[in-house]
This record gives structure tokens, sequence and C-alpha cells, in this order.
């Protein structure tokens, strides 16, 4: 089975994030997401409006996502790389060569991003439509 892996907020979940997630398991059988818990976020200067366990029921509901875990740190990917016996990481462009660190374990993919479409762009269109 080729398990294959992703990080990320996923707030306000967008097809930006849709177009990621049906990319990402289309490169193997099994997809994990790392999804940024709440604290983390906070650390990424993110404040969410839903909630990690808003986040993560939302994600669960995807077709495309088999499992959900909590990323809490920078530093936990090679330890669940290493953990779930990942084949692939994958991430959005905007991400292109941060992690290129983990090719010594997995293959490392960086797919184009979806144009147009942020959840800070939904926040601020939102904000001045009112
Ligand atoms: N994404 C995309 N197209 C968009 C918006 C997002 O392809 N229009 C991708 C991003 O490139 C990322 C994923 O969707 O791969 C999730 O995006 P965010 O929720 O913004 O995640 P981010 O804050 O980038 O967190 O350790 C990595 C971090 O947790 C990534």
């Amino acid at each position: 089975m080729k398990k294959v892996i992703t990080y990320g907020t996923f707030d306000l979940l967008h097809y930006g994030h849709i177009n990621l997630l049906r990319r990402a398991k289309e490169l193997g059988d099994y997809l994990i997401v790392a999804l940024s818990t709440d604290e983390f976020n906070r650390g990424k200067g993110k404040e969410c409006y839903f909630s990690y366990d808003q986040r993560r029921l939302l994600l669960e509901a995807i077709r495309y996502v088999d499992l959900v875990i909590p990323e809490t740190c920078w530093e936990q990917k090679i330890s669940d790389v290493k953990e779930f016996r990942v084949d692939v990481f994958c991430m959005g462009d905007d991400w292109r060569g941060r992690f290129d660190f983990l090719r010594e374990y997995c293959q490392v993919v960086y797919f184009d991003r979806t144009p147009e479409i942020s959840t800070s762009k939904i926040k601020d269109d939102l904000e001045t439509s009112r």
C-alpha cells in the first residue's frame, strides 16, 4: 500500500484544498493529513475560524482522506514519515524547496497551488462585502 502524507491548516475548507487533497490521493492508495492544531497555528501567526476538531471533522468527511493526525510542531515530519512508513510527502508549491530534506526518507512532490482562492481571501472578501 502506497502511503501519502500532507500537512496543513485547512481552515474554511475550499476548492483549493480539495484540489490538493485529490491530487495527493492520486499519488498512492492511502492519504494521511497532518492537521495543524490550534496551538501550532498560533505559532504560525494564524487564528483559525474553525477549531481543530471542526477542521478535522470536515477533513475526515472527504473521500480522499484516510487518516487525520495532529500537526503540533515543524519538526515532526521525519518521525511521521518513519512511523507511518510514508512513501510520498506532498504540499502546494508555496512550500517548494522547504521540505526537500525529506527526500532522504520519501518522495517529495510540490503541486501547483490553485489560483485565486485562499482562506485569507475568503475572510477579506466577506469583510469588504459587509
Ligand atoms: N493550497 C493550494 N491551493 C490554494 C490554497 C492552499 O494548493 N489555493 C494548499 C497549500 O499549498 C497547502 C494545503 O493546501 O499544501 C493547505 O494549505 P493551508 O491550510 O494554508 O496550510 P499551511 O498554512 O500552508 O500549512 O507544515 C506545513 C504547514 O502546516 C502548512
